[in-house]
């Protein structure tokens, strides 16, 4: 047995919706990035840290790669997907179990010109319901790239994680870890209380309105040992205000309610929380504002 000590950067990529997130929060047993149904629900680099006696991994969930770079949050999106892979020590290249899409080519080409070394992940094979074509699948995606190895998966069903797991350990560095090993994501509480007040919105909410939303902390400290939560909701028109207000305030007090008990269960303590929602116009569009709310270049 080895105890020499390994840690490095694993980046998790893909086309949207293919379940990056999904899969970054089975590997920690944790949430610390949100999921939805729609595309664009991960907004921000997010990185997870996994700590197992002498190895640690740093995964860095990744936006998907847009097209549509017209609006500035697009932009600031693929900058932040594609610089996420040049550096890391391997790469979770993840698709969907059905037909290579334009968009996961795309993807492959990014990751080719990065040069790292790459897993091909072949992720909700919970919904296949046919079996036998699996096999054949995953032969013709292995002649796309050259690949270190190719592994099937369901992020949400915690199918084969553990295999996939023990792949990723082959690739790390030997190197002292980085982080302290009770640290699981570089973000801090504040950013992950704002993140899941925005999954709430992104999952309770119809196909447009979500992209208008922003969050922010206005109030966040714990007072003895209950955490007071005060979350700003920038939207962009007093229309959206209304939506996300619901009637008679339904709305937003069901995603407080869905929001607080994701908080109490990650902060694991009670939390107080309150929710406002604010008219703030063109905030999607504007670099500066996009940059005064914690997005970055
Ligand atoms: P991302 O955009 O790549 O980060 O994708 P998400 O992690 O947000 O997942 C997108 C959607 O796919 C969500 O509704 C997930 O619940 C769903 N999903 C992710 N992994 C799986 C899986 O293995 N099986 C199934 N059936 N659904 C999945
Ligand atoms: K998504
Ligand atoms: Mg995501």
């Amino acid at each position: 047995m080895s105890n020499e000590k390994r840690c490095g950067y694993v980046a998790i990529v893909g086309r949207p919706n293919v379940g990056k997130s999904t899969l970054l929060n089975h590997m920690l047993g944790q949430k610390i990035s949100i999921t939805s149904r729609k595309p664009q629900t991960t907004r921000h680099q997010v990185i997870g840290i996994k700590t197992e006696g002498d190895h640690q991994i740093i995964f860095v969930d990744t936006p998907g790669l847009h097209r549509g770079a017209e609006k500035a949050i697009n932009r600031f999106m693929n900058r932040a997907a594609s610089s996420a892979i040049r550096d890391v020590d391997l790469v979770l290249f993840l698709v969907d179990r059905t037909a290579w899409t334009e968009e996961d080519q795309m993807v492959l080409e990014q990751v080719q010109q990065a040069r790292r070394p790459t897993i091909l992940v072949v992720n909700k094979v919970d919904l296949l319901d046919d079996k036998n074509i699996l096999l054949p699948h995953l032969q013709a995606l292995a002649d796309r790239g050259a690949f270190e190895a190719i592994v099937p998966v369901s992020a949400l069903r915690a199918r084969n994680i553990d295999a996939l797991e023990k792949e990723v350990v082959k690739y790390l560095p030997a190197s002292d870890h980085f982080f302290p090993e009770e640290q699981i994501t570089d973000r801090s509480q504040r950013f992950l209380a704002a993140e899941i007040v925005r999954e709430k919105i992104m999952r309770q909410l119809g196909e447009e309105l979500p992209y208008a939303v922003t969050v922010e902390i206005e109030e966040f400290g714990f007072d003895n040992g209950i955490a007071h939560i005060s979350a700003l909701i920038l939207v962009e028109r007093q229309g959206q205000k209304q939506i996300i207000i619901g009637e008679k305030g339904s709305r937003l007090r069901s995603i407080g309610t869905e929001a607080r008990k994701d908080m109490e269960k990650l902060f694991d303590c009670k939390v107080m929380l309150r929710l406002w929602v604010k008219v703030k116009s063109g905030w999607s569009d504007d670099e500066r504002a996009l940059r005064s709310l914690g997005y970055e270049d």
